[in-house]
């Protein structure tokens, strides 16, 4: 029988039934958020030549009502699929959709819609021009592999730019388009925006934003209109996100410039044009991430797909969730994306439970304390800085060389109950009462070539222990000097069947999706954790129990707050 209540989240976005992939065009809008979503209106699996784009509202990005879908694949242009794009307000204040439309022939082909009535609050009505599409496939397009436009933005031409994924020769690509009326596209003749090596046929949901690089302080973002004029200058560079195909998310800042015909000039050249080697927006599960400027608050806000993990869909009856929206801003060092749960997310903070005292707690070697017992732990927002008194007992990796590419690998090897050096400690998050079953989510400090590294790893080796769940171990190297901080931050969101972590103040996020069993019958511990050889200190704790926010209809998760 289906059981739409199992596993639901209580604070994350998700449709109150069936398939959920991609989040399209976020928009700001005369004073409400929109988000609009990659729907499968019959069922609970992805279903390409069914795609419509689900469409919900919100005036605070944590409460959202449902609305009809905005697009559905009713036409010739899109008869077999409404799939991911953009949104953009137009000059005059008319909202426009860009998405690819998959054709009456199957073939990939980007189309236009408006807004039929730009001052109704809620933009309930889109309009579909006959003219669509807007950009055919061009003849040197392999693979039927042409979509996902970005938001557009105007350059100091006036014309419209748009980039769009497109396979080139093998090479996953992104083509430039140009237009003075939002309806009649040219592409530019030039060489792409980016061109990947042939490794990567593919790049879905591509973004491009400026960013401040002032603002490691203000953490203002910036929106693409404002750079009409377009280029990387002055106190602003941008952000090249790409999502490689079936696989993950990853970044660049570099400089994009309109004059030398809409380039882009990657910050860390060395890096190389395979985006897989890129830098990793999340570490976890995570894919096709999309952001806005949000005018409200002056940020850019991100949004990401995350998918499930058991294989359950059918007998869930839904299937998919939105990441909790992040702001995102450029770091001191100018090269890497700092996120963090938007602000908002405290309004649902309700009950407050560390268990420690104001001056924080050691805990020892071998050590394990409960927390937040008081509150509902499946539901809750927990912050937890460690203190390091002593770097001297930290392993060394210099005989594990592979690791350093590897970290994943290494959390495996090296989980939380492998007594270690400094670390492992951390958090056990969904633990039922024994630790059959938890989520590890912890750090681990090495010493390599005389200088010293530190691992971030989430396990979810036994997070359930149910048959047919995936249960992976997610790992990365924090961007940290901990010889001269001596301490880690790590914030973590926990939503029935999501952990969603931030470490090192959100310099490195990995999320994942996990299915414990023990939660239908009784209730989960929170636990802070230290298996290595030395004491540390919580200096820091703040656990909160988070209400259930009102997210499209559905009863949240559990719904027992
Ligand atoms: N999902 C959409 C495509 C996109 C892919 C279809 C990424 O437009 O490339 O549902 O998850």
């Amino acid at each position: 029988t289906k059981n739409p209540q199992h596993g639901r989240t209580a604070y994350h976005f998700q449709p109150a039934k069936n398939w959920q992939n991609d989040p399209n065009g976020p928009m700001y809008h005369n004073g409400m958020y929109h988000l609009f979503y990659q729907y499968n209106p019959h069922g609970p699996t992805w279903d390409a030549g069914k795609l419509s784009w689900g469409h919900s509202v919100s005036g605070d990005l944590v409460n959202w009502a449902a609305l009809d879908n905005a697009l559905d694949p009713t036409s010739p242009f899109d008869a077999n699929g409404c799939w991911s794009g953009s949104a953009t307000v137009l000059p005059g204040g008319r909202p426009a959709i860009l998405y690819t439309g998959i054709d009456a022939d199957r073939v990939q082909v980007q189309n236009v819609a408006f807004a039929s009535n730009p001052s109704d609050p809620l933009l309930r009505d889109w309009h579909k021009p006959s003219c669509n599409p807007v950009i055919g496939i061009p003849a040197d397009v392999t693979g039927n592999n042409f979509r996902d436009p970005t938001e557009p933005w105007r350059g100091s031409d006036g014309l419209w730019r748009v980039a769009v994924a497109a396979e080139v020769e093998g090479k996953g690509t992104l083509l430039v388009y140009r237009s003075a009326d939002f309806l009649r596209w040219e592409r530019n003749p030039g060489p792409p925006l980016h061109a990947s090596s042939p490794a990567v046929p593919v790049l879905e949901c591509p973004d491009l934003f400026p960013i401040s690089m002032a603002a490691a302080a203000e953490q203002e973002g910036l929106d693409a209109l404002m750079a009409a004029g377009g280029s990387s200058s002055g106190g602003v560079t941008h952000v090249l996100k790409l999502t490689d195909f079936a696989k993950e998310d990853h970044y660049m800042v570099g400089r994009y410039d309109e004059l030398a015909g809409d380039t882009f000039a990657p910050a860390e050249p060395e890096r190389g044009d395979d985006p897989g080697r890129w830098r990793r927006l999340d570490h976890g599960h995570l894919y096709a991430s999309k952001s806005f400027f949000d005018a409200r608050k002056k940020r850019r806000v991100l949004w990401a797909w995350v998918d499930e993990n058991d294989g359950a869909a059918e007998a869930k009856g839904w299937a998919g969730i939105q990441a909790f929206p992040r702001a995102m801003w450029l770091d001191g060092d100018g090269k890497g994306l700092v996120q963090w749960p938007v602000e908002e997310i405290e309004t649902l903070r309700r009950k407050r439970d560390s268990g420690f005292g104001p001056e924080g707690t050691e805990v020892g070697a071998g050590g394990k304390v409960e927390i937040g017992a008081g509150i509902q732990s499946s539901q809750a927002d927990v912050e937890v800085v460690f203190e390091i008194p002593s770097l001297e007992e930290a392993e060394t990796l210099d005989d594990l060389e592979w690791a350093l590419d590897d970290p994943q690998r290494l959390c495996a090897e090296k989980g939380a109950f492998v007594h270690g050096g400094v670390g492992p400690f951390g958090l056990l998050v969904l633990a039922s009462g024994g630790l059959q079953e938890h989520t590890a989510v912890f750090f681990r400090v090495f010493r390599h070539q005389g200088k010293y590294k530190v691992l971030m790893c989430t396990d979810l080796t036994r997070s359930s222990t149910k048959a047919g769940v995936n249960k992976p171990c997610y790992g990365a190297f924090l961007d940290v000097d901990v010889e001269k901080d001596r301490s880690i931050s790590l914030r973590t969101l926990i939503d029935h069947t999501v952990v969603e972590s931030f470490g090192n103040g959100g310099r490195t996020c990995m999320t994942a999706r996990v299915y414990p069993e023990h939660a239908a019958k009784g209730r989960s511990r929170t636990y802070v954790f230290n298996h290595g050889a030395g004491a540390v200190k919580v200096s820091k704790l703040e656990a909160w129990e988070l209400a259930a926010a009102a997210v499209n209809g559905a009863g949240g998760g559990g719904g027992s707050v």
